[in-house]
């Protein structure tokens, strides 16, 4: 039995992040309770495949109904809650705007009010985004990097990173942010880039692809495991003071590299199959994100430990397998 304090709800717990950090919370020795909204198609598969389905307790409900979040604050008795749960691809953030202001922003206000009214003591913590630095304003972002989002996605999450802010310096509550970089895992979305380039190797090299349709490959990122990185946001609820904070790896890579390694993780030369398609270019670019997590190496005792090779690779092998069993 796991003790009072050791209660966490997580929204957004069918994402990739949701599901490395309930399986990190259950051998924390946590009882794990995690948002589920309705879908008409499979979303538990990831739980699933990190075989932590049956431990976890799922409550319905959605993060544009804050009745249902109150009664999730109620029947979990969380003494953490993680908000993860967000429309978080940028690229159809331009598409359904007013939908990613609803749940990525205002969706994020809804969680807030749910602790503050059922359990104002809970801890609370913000999956907050490197995309909030958007046109940069210093090469190198922390946590003091004035923000400049480029997206409506940028935009939501910088409204939600406020309120947290705010609810903490309003009521006092431990309200924490995590300014967390691209974090990635055979876990992660199709729809996003280093995915989308993984399963379409795995694709190409088994005959069942020619090419691969991208768009922006200049662009750069930091990227990390996903699996390190929600380490992070527990560490950050366990702090005596809430705080914001960045996490990264310290690292900047394009998008063109990233597939180099790949395909040539398969023996195969990106060049041969990369086909630029306008059609992937986004209205306004984040050219480059590169992150300082020094504060939370200092304060957290958290580093990344996962480069983007080994992270590929480790992508590239389970889309393989993936794909071998279709
Ligand atoms: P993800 O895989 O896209 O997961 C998003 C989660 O949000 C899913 O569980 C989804 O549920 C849920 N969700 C969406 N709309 C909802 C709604 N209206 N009500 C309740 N749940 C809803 O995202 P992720 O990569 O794990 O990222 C986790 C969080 O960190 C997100 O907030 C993201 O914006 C943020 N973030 C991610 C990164 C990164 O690189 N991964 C970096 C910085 C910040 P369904 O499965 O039912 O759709
Ligand atoms: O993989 P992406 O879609 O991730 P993006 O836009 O950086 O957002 C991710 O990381 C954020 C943290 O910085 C999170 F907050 C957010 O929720 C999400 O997890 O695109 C990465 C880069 C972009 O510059 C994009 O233009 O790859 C470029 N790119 C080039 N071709 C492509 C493609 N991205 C996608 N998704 N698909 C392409 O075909």
């Amino acid at each position: 039995m796991a003790s009072e304090s050791k209660r966490a709800l997580v929204t957004g717990i069918t994402g990739q992040d949701g599901a490395y950090l309930a399986q990190w919370l259950l051998r924390q020795g946590y009882a794990v309770f995690g948002l589920h909204a309705r879908r008409a198609s499979d979303t538990l598969w990831r739980l699933r495949e990190l075989g932590v389905l049956d431990d976890v307790q799922l409550l319905e409900g959605d993060l544009n109904d804050l009745s249902a979040l109150i009664r999730c604050m109620e029947k979990s008795r969380a003494s953490e809650v993680y908000n993860l749960a967000a429309q978080s691809f940028v690229g159809t953030s331009w598409e359904q705007p007013v939908l990613t202001a609803n749940v990525t922003g205002v969706g994020a206000l809804n969680v807030l009010e749910s602790v503050r009214i059922v359990n104002p003591k809970a801890r609370f913590y913000q999956a907050s985004t490197s995309e909030m630095f958007g046109q940069i304003q210093e090469t190198v972002q922390s946590e003091t990097t004035p923000f400049y989002p480029r997206s409506p996605y940028g935009v939501a999450k910088l409204y939600a990173h406020w309120m947290t802010v705010n609810y903490r310096e309003s009521f006092g509550m431990h309200a924490s942010s995590g300014i967390l970089f691209n974090h990635e895992s055979p876990l992660r979305g199709i729809e996003f880039v280093t995915r989308k380039v993984t399963d379409a190797v795995a694709r190409i090299k088994q005959g069942k692809q020619t090419e691969l349709r991208l768009g922006n490959i200049d662009a750069r990122r930091d990227w990390g495991f996903a699996g390190d990185y929600v380490q992070a946001m527990w560490l950050m609820l366990q702090q005596e003071q809430p705080d914001d904070y960045v996490v990264a790896t310290g690292t900047t890579t394009t998008v063109r590299e990233m597939c180099r390694i790949a395909f040539a993780h398969v023996g195969l030369d990106h060049e041969d199959h990369v086909v630029i398609d306008p059609k992937f270019y986004r209205p306004a670019e984040v050219e480059v994100l590169l992150g300082n997590p020094a504060k939370a190496k200092a304060r957290l005792g958290w580093t990344a430990t996962t480069d983007l090779q080994t992270l590929i690779t480790m992508m590239v092998d389970a889309d393989m397998a993936r794909v071998n069993k279709e």
